[in-house]
């Protein structure tokens, strides 16, 4: 199937040559789409020089920094309108191990709307985080289970594959997370429109090169989102609408 991976970047100077050699491994016909928001540290001019080399790279450089959620809208629109099948949301920083791509892209192939690389199903695992990230990562995502109905063990997990057809019933357009919220807007808007998800274990490990874009302002708008899309559901169900 046409795959497009899109591989949000800000300052990972460090990482991006890495990521692309092995995504170019793992994955050899895919096509990749690097979306970065002008990182200081010439992330874009590495990529394309490593794309220019590697081939079927592209770099889609945004004029400011626009947030996680916001640059793979971006990857996702010019991907849809490129034709591409499947789209793929992987991070830059060598978290997520391309070797998993191949899988992710098989479940959508084999009919899935959303396959999610999971951390917190069995044989998913995180290497070297703090404690405080595991904390977060594992309570932001109980929570955002039980408020929005999701039977998701992980909702927050930034390693996924789309179809094609699942992303365009969804109107891009209409999301409203800018940050890491996104992924579990996403994996909502899935779920309500009926759409298969499948979860699959992966191996996270910790960044050994550059730093987390997390912050607390980020975490803060993902519990507000899913707080206020969690009581929209209730108030729908009062009201008899769903
Ligand atoms: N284009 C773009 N990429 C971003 C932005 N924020 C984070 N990223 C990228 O998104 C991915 C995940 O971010 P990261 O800082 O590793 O978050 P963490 O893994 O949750 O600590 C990395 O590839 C980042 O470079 C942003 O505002 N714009
Ligand atoms: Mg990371």
């Amino acid at each position: 199937m046409r795959t497009l991976i899109v591989l949000p970047t800000y300052d990972e100077a460090e990482n991006i040559v890495e990521v692309l050699q092995r995504v170019r491994e793992a994955a050899p016909t895919a096509d990749v789409l690097v979306v970065d928001d002008s990182s200081p540290d010439g992330t874009a001019d590495i990529a394309k020089r490593a794309g220019y080399e590697l081939g079927q790279v592209e770099v889609l450089v945004r004029p400011e920094r626009s947030g996680l959620g916001s640059a793979y809208r971006a990857g996702f629109v010019e991907g849809l309108a490129r034709g591409y099948e499947v789209l793929v949301e992987m991070d830059s920083d060598l978290s997520h191990d391309p070797v998993s791509l191949p899988g992710l892209v098989a479940a959508v192939a084999a009919g899935a709307d959303l396959a999610i690389g999971s951390r917190y199903v069995c044989g998913g695992s995180i290497l070297h985080w703090p404690p405080h990230r595991r904390w977060l990562s594992r309570w932001g995502n109980r929570y955002a289970a039980r408020v929005l109905r999701l039977d998701l063990a992980d909702a927050t997990s930034g390693f996924r594959a789309y179809s094609a057809q699942a992303l365009e019933r969804l109107q891009l357009d209409t999301l409203t997370a800018a940050g890491y919220g996104f992924q579990i807007e996403m994996a909502y808007r899935v779920d309500r429109g009926g759409g298969r998800i499948v979860e699959l274990p992966i191996e996270f490990v910790d960044r050994e090169r550059g730093h987390s874009k997390m912050s607390l302002a980020i975490a803060a708008e993902a519990i507000v989102l899913v707080t206020w899309w969690g009581l929209g559901d209730r108030l729908r169900r009062l009201s008899g609408r769903c």
